[in-house]
Order: C-alpha cells, then structure tokens, then sequence
C-alpha cells in the first residue's frame, strides 16, 4: 500500500486504539507506533492534510513568506522544515498531560497563498487565507514566514475589536519606516496593526527584547502608546514565573493572540534566523513561559522567523515545531476548558 494511503487509513487511530476517535471524529496524527515517523508525508505533527478549516478548533496553516525581511531572507522555507521536524512530535504533552488531539479537533490546512515578488499583494493573500480559516470557525495556529506575516493574521483575528498580544521576541518590531518610506517590514507589523486598530496597546507585552538598536530612543514610540516591554535583562532578574504573571495580569482575559519570534531564543539554540541576537532565552526557559500560557483567551497564534538556510542539523525548525507543539497544547486546554464552562 503506498504511503499515503497508509497514513490516511491510520489518520483516526490513536496510541490507545480506538477510544479516541469513538469519543468523537477528531483528526489523530498517525500512530508512531505503528509508522515510524520518519516515514510517510511530511504535515504539522503528522496529522492529516484537510482542504479547509470547516470543522476543526485550530487549524495549523504555514505562511511561507518573507517579503518583509530586511536583513538575511530565508524564513519563507520555515514551513516546510517544521513540518518536518514536527513529525517528532508525540501525542500527549509530558509535563501538563494535555491531550490536544483528543480534546480540540486539529489539522494540517496547508500553506496560504503568497507572492513571493510582491510585497502587497503577498501581505493580501496572507490574509484572505487566514480570513478563511477564521471564518471556518477555526483559530490559526500559524508556522512563519517573517515577522510581517502577524500583521495580515491579526487583520482577520482582530476585524471586530482590537485583541491583546504576548509577544517573545528579541525586537520589538514597533519600528516605522525602512529603505526610505516603507511601512512593511518584519521591523514595522506592530506599529501598523495600532496604527491599524488591530492591537489594544495597553494589552500588549514583548518579551526578551534585547540587541543594538538603530538609534537612542527607538523604543520610546512603543512605550508611549502603553506596550510594556519586558527586556532580556529584566526577565532575568525576575524569571519565568514572575513575567508571565505580569504578562497574564496586563492581557486579562479578553481576546489575546501570542506571537512567538524563534530570534528570541539565543543563536546557540536557534541559529536559523535572519537577524540572531545573543544573550537570548533557552528554549527550556521560552517552554516554561509558553506553558503558563494556559487558559489564556486565544484567538490564535503564530511561530516565525525560522530561517531554514542559516539552521544547523534542523535545530531551530526542531525548537520552532516544539514551540507549535507547547501553543496548540495550551490553546486547546483553553478551548476545551472555555466550552466546558459554557
Ligand atoms: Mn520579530
């Protein structure tokens, strides 16, 4: 039997056998105990490749884009790479225990549409594919793609109201204009999307920012409009615990999207990125922040900026997968337990 078949066949069988998918009709990845996951074709965490988002809670979907990169381009290869390194991926989160296919209905929408020589129309194509998938009903969980990939994404999940942002990253990305007078670049989304509407201001916090910047004062436009900027340096006097209940405080329980920027972990652990920074997170410490994430109102999240040329042995598409892996788990615990309250 070819192997696509084989994957299909196995698509709604889980380690446990069938209780899973008796309990109800969602998408389970392929057994690895059964297919060795090395085999068979390359989706986000081996789940089967649907056409749409009609049916599921989260839909993980690449964007694979970098028209805005202003330094080493290459993050439009991101997607493919996490696939692939998705497929280590087991069921069942070791720490929480969340079991996010047994409990939200998840799957592999594919990639969006993009244009890779048109910076407009590719920021178009991003958002009428992700528009899509919130109009299914579906959140995005989005595989990067560059920074400015958010912005089209928050164009869909922030149409009817401003949202909130955790934002991990070593910039800010709050910067206003590049190369002369170009507003689009992975160094602008976030000034746009206030500019926009899109983020309440007040409602967002960055975290691990670090790095040379290109002139003194170049965050103080991000800080005037109430984003609180946690650096480095700030995270590690307090530590993981202590940020993120300040994190959780400031985004409250209205609609928050998470945006997690792999250049926030140090080039040691995630060397595929256009503009690497050191002095970065572990990814161990980006885990335990990503946990205490949960029950966060979610309405949808992204990982970006793995650049597959500059990575070594798959490492930093590996720490990119996982960190998808951490967000759907927290995200669909949030769902699960939203429903449950009614
Ligand atoms: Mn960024």
């Amino acid at each position: 039997m070819p192997e696509f078949q084989a994957l299909r066949s196995l698509s709604n069988v889980n380690r446990s056998g069938m209780a899973a998918s008796m309990e109800n009709s969602f998408h389970q990845p392929v057994d690895a105990a059964r297919v060795p996951r090395f085999a068979g074709l390359s989706t986000f965490m081996r789940l089967p490749a649907v056409p749409s988002a009609k049916g599921l809670d989260i839909a993980l979907v690449g964007i694979p884009w970098d028209g805005g990169t202003t330094n080493r381009a290459g993050a439009r290869h991101g997607p493919r790479e996490m696939r692939n390194q998705s497929s280590l991926m087991r069921r069942v989160h070791h720490v929480s225990g969340t079991e996010p296919f047994s409990i939200a209905n998840v799957a592999d929408v594919g990639d969006v549409s993009v244009n890779p020589i048109n910076l407009l129309d590719g920021l178009k194509r991003i958002e009428e594919g992700i528009a899509a998938i919130v109009a299914d009903g579906a959140l995005p969980l989005a595989a990067g793609g560059d920074h400015l990939t958010t912005l089209p994404v928050l164009r869909t999940v922030a149409r009817k109201a401003p949202v909130g942002m955790v934002h991990f990253d070593a910039h800010s990305d709050t910067n206003d204009r590049y190369f002369g007078d170009n507003p689009y670049t992975h160094g602008t989304p976030f000034r746009r999307a206030i500019e926009e509407g899109l983020l309440d201001p007040k409602r967002v916090v960055q975290i691990g920012i670090r790095g040379s910047i290109y002139e003194p004062g170049e965050h103080d436009w991000a800080t005037s409009q109430g984003i609180r900027i946690i650096y480095m340096e700030e995270f590690v006097k307090r530590g993981a615990a202590s940020v993120m209940q300040e994190a959780r405080d400031l985004v409250g329980d209205s609609p928050t999207y998470v945006t997690f920027d792999i250049d926030c972990i140090d080039p040691s652990m995630a060397p595929g990125t256009g503009t690497p920074e050191i002095g970065g997170f572990t990814t161990r410490e980006a885990q335990e922040m990503v946990r205490l994430l949960d029950g966060l109102n979610f309405v949808g999240a992204d990982v970006v900026e793995v650049a597959p040329p500059f990575d070594l042995a798959g490492m930093t598409a590996l720490a990119g997968a996982t960190m998808m892996f951490e967000l759907l788990c927290v995200m669909a615990r949030s769902l699960a337990d939203r429903r449950a309250r009614g």
